[in-house]
């Protein structure tokens, strides 16, 4: 396949609440969307993740536009042979930058997928018709405020809370919302923001608690403290940060210091990778789940569909677009069904369409490249 252009777009769209981690509060979200062109006049869309300050990982919105403007799209636009594998290959000699790297490849599968009037999920072997997911609850102003946080999300049919943790906030939020949902299928998250030296902290409030999951409360190379942690642990240690290839997944399993894993298409550099990651964990007994960076509808899109397939087996950080955003980038949005899940979109590709006037007013910046721009270099 030939590409006829590459349309690169720095955009911000407002939260519908802050969103507060132990690393920061987001207000607005920054983003690049990413549209591809090919020469028989297909488009196929990706989102890059990466936020504006390099708080979450070592990306920004800024990095991931001069790598993708600069060293992955003209390559692949001189090509005439641009597909998802040989972008894939070429890009292998790059270090990190897996969030934009992520950005191309989405971009290439959606384009794949239209071109063969199948859905991304189907593309990727997805059976799913509709997947499980959950809600991820940022850091509140104040307990009660938690609390009645969370219970709007019940009411809303969301029937698995994350609950964003750090030193400070954890045992009185916990305390508050497991005495106010006893039977509510809580995880928590603390994003590294526990020193090693807390783990029987962590451990005790876990169980206190009844918490069901502990996502990275460790810094992302501590893999023996995770380990010691998850050893009779009581609950799932799961790994986000941690794992963004091949590599650090073999050797954090040998270590034993993971029992789910988070998979976010964006921090593993696509699909594929996120697709041969979770085969690989489930086959060691681990089970995966597909993980969000609060994308727009274009994100969550290829999310869903990665969620479509077999090896995922927890319910994922995939919410309903009124979660995150009062104006949806995509049509139809995303909407909460029966038994906390969201349905995988049936058209091709992605299966939602841009609107146009939310992408228009969104738009900060706007870059088009063309296969000149490849042979130039
Ligand atoms: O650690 O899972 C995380 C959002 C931004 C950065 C990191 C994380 C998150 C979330 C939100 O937890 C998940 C979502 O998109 O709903
Ligand atoms: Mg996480």
């Amino acid at each position: 396949m030939e590409l006829r252009s590459a349309r690169l777009e720095e955009l911000e769209l407002p939260l519908v609440e802050p969103f507060e981690t132990s690393f920061g509060v987001e207000r607005r979200r920054r983003f690049l969307l990413l549209e591809l062109e090919s020469a028989d006049g297909e488009v196929g869309y990706g989102e890059c993740a990466a936020a504006t300050e390099p708080l979450y990982s070592g990306e920004t919105v800024g990095s991931a536009w001069e790598m993708l403007t600069r060293f992955l799209l003209p390559p692949l636009l001189a090509r005439a042979d641009a597909d998802v594998l040989r972008f894939r290959r070429d890009a292998e000699r790059y270090r990190g930058h897996r969030m934009a790297r992520a950005t191309v490849e989405t971009a290439l599968i959606d384009l794949a997928a239209r071109r063969q009037g199948r859905s991304v999920g189907r593309w990727l072997g997805g059976r799913r018709t509709r997947v499980e997911v959950g809600v991820s609850v940022g850091i509140q102003p104040t307990v009660p405020a938690l609390v009645r946080r969370v219970g709007r999300y019940l009411d809303d049919g969301y029937r698995r809370v994350k609950l964003k943790v750090k030193p400070g906030w954890d045992v009185r939020p916990l305390a508050a919302v497991r005495s106010e949902f006893p039977d509510l299928e809580l995880w928590v998250d603390a994003n590294q923001a526990y020193p090693v030296a807390a783990a029987d902290h962590v451990r005790a409030f876990a169980r206190r608690f009844q918490v069901a999951q502990v996502e990275q409360p460790f810094a992302e190379r501590a893999v023996r403290a995770h380990a010691d942690l998850a050893l009779h642990a009581g609950f799932r240690v799961c790994l986000d940060e941690s794992i963004v290839d091949r590599a650090s997944l073999d050797d954090a399993i040998a270590a034993r210091a993971l029992t789910s894993l988070n998979l976010k298409t964006a921090r593993v550099g696509g699909l594929l990778s996120a697709r041969e990651l979770a085969r690989a964990a489930v086959r060691r007994g681990i089970p995966a789940w597909v993980g969000g960076m609060l994308e727009t509808g274009v994100g969550r899109a290829h999310n869903v569909h990665l969620a479509s397939l077999a090896p995922f087996r927890l319910p994922g950080d995939l919410s309903a677009s009124d979660r995150y955003y009062s104006q949806e980038l995509v049509d139809p949005p995303f909407r909460l069904g029966p038994g906390s899940t969201l349905e995988v979109p049936r058209g091709t590709g992605i299966g939602v369409e841009v609107v146009e006037s939310v992408r228009a007013r969104a738009r900060r910046r706007s870059r088009r490249l063309t296969r000149s721009d490849g042979r130039r270099r």
